[in-house]
């Protein structure tokens, strides 16, 4: 396979997509040549405006349909690959058990004034997500799920409360990057009350998050669209369990 690609639309190779926007002027000539533009400009040559759509009386919605001529290489791309196995519930399971003779602790919930509380019950309630069971599912592992709109400070008051091994907090809302900073608002908390060989470990997820972003965040892994509660318990499993985890 080559590692260099471009985008396929009507045949392959041709370096077709399909982008859509939103303008802030009344639906007109003019603004369907200034979407045109900014096709344009965004590397897409020719544009063709294929969809124009007023959106109240001051602004349009665009679709572009156009060939855009870079090239990507899949050698060049870098994403955080899984490096840890996944494990079946029993498995999981059976690994905490052996490893620390306790349930393992989880706590979670959606901090800041986030009220997306879908995404973190899909984790851990036990209806789960996918096909898969969430996290209460697992017999050897405790569960507390505070959902929705929990303070930064009831947060860590809690996770101390139930000693917490681990802390999973969600953020779905991303408008004026809420979600980066309420996460660094936890991650300082949790730094701040705990001695670091005691601080649980911390997670973070959501759809918009990028994944390579935990260092920055000061969390320990960041989950972002389309994780699964397997995935989720097989981490908690390797990292909590297994000496050989990297830190
Ligand atoms: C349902 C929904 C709501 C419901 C939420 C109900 C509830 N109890 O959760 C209601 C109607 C309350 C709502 C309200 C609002 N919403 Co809303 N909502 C949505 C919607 C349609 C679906 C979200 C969802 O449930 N996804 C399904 C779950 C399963 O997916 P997920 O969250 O991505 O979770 C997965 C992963 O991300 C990951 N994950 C998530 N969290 C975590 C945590 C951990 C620890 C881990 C490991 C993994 C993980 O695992 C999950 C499973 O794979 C989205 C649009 C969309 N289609 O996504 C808008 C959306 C998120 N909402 C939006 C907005 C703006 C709002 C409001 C501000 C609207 C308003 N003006 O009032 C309010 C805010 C309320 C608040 N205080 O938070 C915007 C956010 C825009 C942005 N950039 O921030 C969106 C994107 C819609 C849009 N396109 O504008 N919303």
């Amino acid at each position: 396979m080559s590692t260099i690609v471009r985008p396929y639309g009507d045949t392959t190779g041709d370096g077709m997509v399909q982008v859509s926007f939103t303008l802030p002027v009344p639906h007109s000539k003019v603004a369907e040549g200034a979407a045109a533009q900014l096709a344009r400009k965004m590397g897409i040559d020719p544009a063709l405006v294929v969809h124009a759509k007023p959106m109240g009386p001051d602004f349009t919605f665009f679709v572009v349909y156009g060939r855009v001529n870079h090239l990507v290489n899949l050698d060049e791309v870098e994403v955080v690959e899984r490096d840890y196995p996944l494990l079946t519930p029993k498995e999981a399971n059976a690994a905490i058990k052996r490893a620390l003779r306790r349930r393992l602790v989880v706590v979670g919930g959606c901090i800041g004034t986030d009220a997306h509380t879908v995404g973190i019950d899909a984790i851990l309630n036990i209806k789960g997500f996918a096909g898969e069971k969430g996290l209460e599912y697992y017999r050897e592992l405790k569960v507390v799920n505070l959902g929705a709109q929990v303070s930064v400070p009831e947060l860590v008051e809690r996770a101390r409360a139930e000693k917490a091994d681990a802390v999973l907090v969600s953020q779905v809302v991303t408008q004026r990057d809420a979600h980066l900073l309420n996460t660094r608002e936890m991650s300082a908390a949790f730094r701040e009350s705990y001695p670091s060989d005691r601080r649980p470990l911390l997670i973070v997820g959501g759809p918009r998050f990028d994944e390579a972003q935990a260092a920055e965040l000061g969390v320990d892994r960041v989950f972002s669209r389309g994780t699964t509660p397997g995935e989720v318990a097989s981490y908690l499993v390797h990292r909590l369990t297994t000496k050989d985890a990297v830190a």
